[in-house]
Formats: C-alpha cells, structure tokens, sequence
C-alpha cells in the first residue's frame, strides 16, 4: 500500500492548548507522525511518495472562499493586531447573539470560524493545513486513477473541519476534499467511514444533504465526548441526504466486541449503499490508553478492523485523523494498514 506524506507538517507545531482549565502542551502534536512513519517503514510500507500541490478549485467545492481566506491571513491579522501569544478563539457566536455578521477584529473573527477553543492557531497553520489536504486529495488521485488502497498520512487531521469552521485540531477537512474529489473525478456515489474516537461532525454537515455521499461513524456518545453537540442517532440526513448520514454512538469503556458490532452495522449500511470507493477517516483515538478518549480497543483489534474494511472489496483510502497514546499510534495505524493488506 502506497503512503502519501509531507514533511510539511511540522509548520504546524502550536505551544499551547486550552485543557483540563490550563495552557498545555497540545495532544495533537508533531510526534505523532514519526511514530507512525517509523511504525510504517519497520513493517515494510516502505512506497512513500509526497503529494501533488493542492488544487484550489477542489478545494472550494468543499470550504467557502471566505473561509479559505481567512486561515491564510488570520495569523498576520493576529500579529499585525498586535498580539505575542497563539491564536486561540475567546468569543463565540452562540445563542443569543448574531450569527451571520463576520466582525472585521481578528478576535471576532477567529470566534466566528471556530468551533471550539482548544486548538490554536500558529505561523505555520495554513502551510500544514495545505498540505494535509494535498496529501488527501493525491491519494484520492491515486484511487481516481485506479489504485486499489492507498494511506494518506495526513496532520492536522479533518473530520471536524465544516465548511467554513476550525477546530477539533482540524482546519481542512481532508476526507471531505478527497471523497469530493473522487465524484468529480468520476465516481457516482463515495461513502465515508469515520472510525475516529470522535464524531466527524464537519464531514457530516459538508454532506448532509447529499445523496452521493453516505457518512457512516462510530464514535464516543455525544453526551459525554468532544464535539458534544453533533454525532447523535437521529440525524439521519436531510432533502435528497435523508438516509445517507448514519451515527452510531457508544458509551464510556466501551470493549471491541461492542465496537465491531457498530462496525458491522456501519459496514453493510455501505455494502447496501453500493459506492464505487470508500474514504476511511482512519483515528486511533479509539484505543485504551488514549488520554482523551474512552474506548477500549488494543493494538490486536486494528488487525481486525483493517481485515473487516477490505471484506467491503473497495478502492479505499485511508486518511489520517486523531489518535494521542503517541507510543502506540504507529502500531494502532499501521496495524489497520496491515490487517487490509491481509498480512
Ligand atoms: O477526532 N478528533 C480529535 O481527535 C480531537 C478532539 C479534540 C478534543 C478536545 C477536547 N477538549
Ligand atoms: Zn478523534
């Protein structure tokens, strides 16, 4: 299996996330791609190959202009503002207050793109969101043209990237780009299998309407687990989508057995569904010892999960997304890898 990977990653290295009430190293860190290269050449995924350069019209057939606008300047906004520190959201258009009037103050601005406060802002953000997204969008060139899988090594991660909104450590939502990026590459119907710890709550609101698209995710229950206000059973799709968004969350400690049968379900509503490929939003948050998280996956399960996947019999590419026990990333991933290659 092909790798496509950046070294482009590391601009995007923030100080600072806004965690358990204080200013802390952030979970989503550079590291984590080393261990995963090193998991991937130790167990002989040794075809790396860099990305093409990111298409921009593909790009704005997912985010709004004005969006995209806005991660390549906020950072000299901020600085040029006169701020030292990172730039972190503090004000939200919540309830109550407007929510369709974009302010001019980068302050207002960031809250206005922002999901959530955790995830910063720093110099180097927009080359390293770029990046993630060429590395989708050329492994959905690879699967386009005929590859049968393909491992996009993607940071910053995607699946809560909208639209037009940030967070979740996310910036661009590179499984959106590349299933996006497939039907007008000539697919008819791409479905989305989102296996990350958390609900892919931008995947699921840039397809909600949409009949070519099915998301289907397995995720901590929203009523305890991050992003809180998305993820929950009954949103099924709407207009044409209705029927094509499909949510399975599951609670605190939940074990593998309970997992795979979430899994089962998830992978015969694709089966039904009949798309030409599948796009996996592919994070390892799921596994015990993540710090974050609260299933209870180990490193064996990967094998399965990665077996199971490639029983769909699609093109499939896997793009990359949360996972934080750092030392076991590599194995947790390249695990899956290894379990749909069938070794
Ligand atoms: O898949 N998404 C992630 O792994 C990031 C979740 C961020 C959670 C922040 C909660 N304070
Ligand atoms: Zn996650």
């Amino acid at each position: 299996m092909e790798t496509i990977l950046s070294r482009d990653h590391l601009a995007h290295f923030p100080a600072g996330e806004i965690y358990d009430g204080k200013l802390v190293r952030p979970f989503e860190c550079p590291e984590r791609w080393d261990y995963i290269v090193d998991a991937l050449n130790s167990e002989g995924f040794l075809n790396q190959s860099n990305p093409n350069d990111l298409d921009k019209e593909k790009l704005l057939a997912v985010h709004e202009k004005k969006y995209v606008d806005f991660l390549k300047t906020c950072w000299d906004q901020w600085i040029s503002s006169g701020y030292t520190g990172e730039a972190i959201p503090t004000i939200f258009p919540v309830r109550g207050l407007h929510q369709d009037r974009i302010p001019d103050d980068i302050d207002g601005k960031l809250g206005y793109y922002a999901l959530a406060a955790e995830t910063a802002i720093t110099a180097g953000t927009w080359q390293a969101a770029q990046a993630a997204a060429a590395i989708a969008q050329t492994g959905q060139q690879r699967i386009s043209n005929g590859a049968s899988e393909i491992f996009a090594l993607c940071r910053p991660p995607g699946h809560h990237a909208s639209s037009n909104q940030f967070g979740g450590y996310c910036f661009l939502n590179n499984a959106a780009i590349a299933a996006q990026g497939m039907l007008t590459d000539g697919a008819t119907k791409v479905a989305i299998l989102d296996i990350d710890f958390h609900h892919g709550n931008g995947t699921q609101s840039i397809f909600y309407d949409r009949d070519d698209v099915l998301f289907v995710s397995l995720h901590g229950n929203p009523k305890d687990a991050f992003p809180h206000f998305l993820g929950y059973v009954d949103e099924t799709g709407e207009g044409k989508g209705e029927g094509t968004n499909l949510n399975l969350p599951m609670n605190r400690g939940t074990e593998f057995p309970a997992w795979v049968d979430s899994l089962e379900l998830g992978l015969k509503t694709i089966r039904d569904y009949r798309p030409d490929a599948l796009v996996v939003s592919l994070g390892v948050d799921t596994f015990k010892d993540d710090p974050i998280s609260f299933f209870r996956l180990t490193s064996n399960n990967y094998l399965t999960i990665g077996q199971l996947i490639s029983g769909l019999k699609l093109p499939t590419l896997y793009v990359m997304e949360g996972g934080y026990a750092v030392e076991e990333i590599g194995v947790n991933t390249v695990n899956v890898l290894l379990g749909h290659i069938n070794k």
